[in-house]
């Protein structure tokens, strides 16, 4: 392990020299040394794309599953162990395309994970097919007479829901990012960060064009009214709001009552239990009302 930098990973990164992502891991690994974390301390998951290999190039525990399947993974690891801090790294491909039904049920459940979706507009590692969030209308190698669908608003959909904590961030300033990766983390429930991220490859558009259209959110915003945020998020170019957009009303965190059903043990602490326990435990659920 790196001394310095205790979250190095030494792995070749794939990604492109330049590209964006490598913001988001700076300021990944930055929120990690911030909380002063330890490597033991952190699961990192993702599913497939190239917002996904981001746990590869970082020292901790992690897990990498199939395409649209972090979150419920995450659900998983939270469940059997709340003590780590359980960060999923995803594309919106990934995350609201095949995975947007985990992530709609995620938002019911409210687990105490933050999800970091990498939001390049466009499916990258299969080389640029539209998103659902690739804007209507834009030229793809798919969609060659232009995106017809239209695009998702998942921040919106988070919000309207009560997720515990909606945020937006720009991976070419990786500072501001790291701030809202520290905040998300420190908040229980579902944190979800999305992240616009430039693909330099097969994008439209330059990172200075996306610079030129971020909107901070106003410093007397206030989160805790979610009007305030749906507004930010659905009214014209709600697509480039940045800053922290909505926090929601404290709720039970996912898995809470089932570990209150096991004397308030996670999963990872408890001995194997005999089969006089696992029925007594099992008769809770298995009553017919
Ligand atoms: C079930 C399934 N469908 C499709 C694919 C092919 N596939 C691999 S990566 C990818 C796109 C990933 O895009 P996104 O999640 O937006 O991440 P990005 O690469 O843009 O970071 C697709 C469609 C797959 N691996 N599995």
């Amino acid at each position: 392990m790196n001394r310095f930098d205790p979250f190095k990973d030494d792995v070749e990164i794939q990604w492109c020299p330049g590209c964006p992502n490598f913001g988001i891991l700076t300021a990944v690994k930055k929120a990690f040394l911030d909380l002063q974390l330890e490597p033991h301390q952190v699961c990192l998951v993702s599913g497939i794309g190239q917002a996904a290999k981001l746990p590869h190039y970082v020292q901790c525990h992690f897990f990498n599953g199939l395409h649209g399947r972090a979150i419920p993974v995450a659900l998983g690891i939270h469940a059997a162990n709340p003590e780590l801090i359980t960060v999923v790294t995803t594309g919106e491909g990934d995350c609201y395309g095949e995975g947007g039904n985990h992530f709609l049920h995620a938002l019911r459940r409210n687990p105490n994970i933050t999800v970091v979706v990498h939001n390049n507009e466009i499916y990258a590692l299969t080389k640029g097919q539209a998103s659902p969030t690739t804007p209507p209308g834009e030229v793809r190698s798919l969609q060659v007479h232009g995106v017809e669908a239209w695009p998702l608003n998942m921040p919106a959909v988070a919000v309207l829901h009560d997720a515990a904590f909606v945020a937006r961030g720009f991976a070419a300033d990786p500072d501001q990012l790291k701030d809202l990766l520290v905040k998300a983390i420190r908040c229980p429930g579902l944190s979800v960060v999305e992240v616009i991220q430039p693909c330099i490859t097969w994008g439209r558009y330059p990172v200075s064009w996306y610079r030129e259209r971020l909107r901070p959110v106003a410093p007397d915003h206030d989160p805790t009214d979610k009007a305030a945020a749906l507004r930010l998020l659905c009214e014209a170019d709600g697509r480039f709001v940045t800053g922290v957009i909505f926090r929601g009303p404290r709720r039970q965190l996912f898995g809470e009552r089932f570990r209150a059903a096991l004397e308030g043990k996670a999963l990872v602490h408890m001995e194997f239990p005999s089969k006089e326990e696992v029925a007594r435990f099992l008769k809770g659920f298995l009553q017919t009302p």
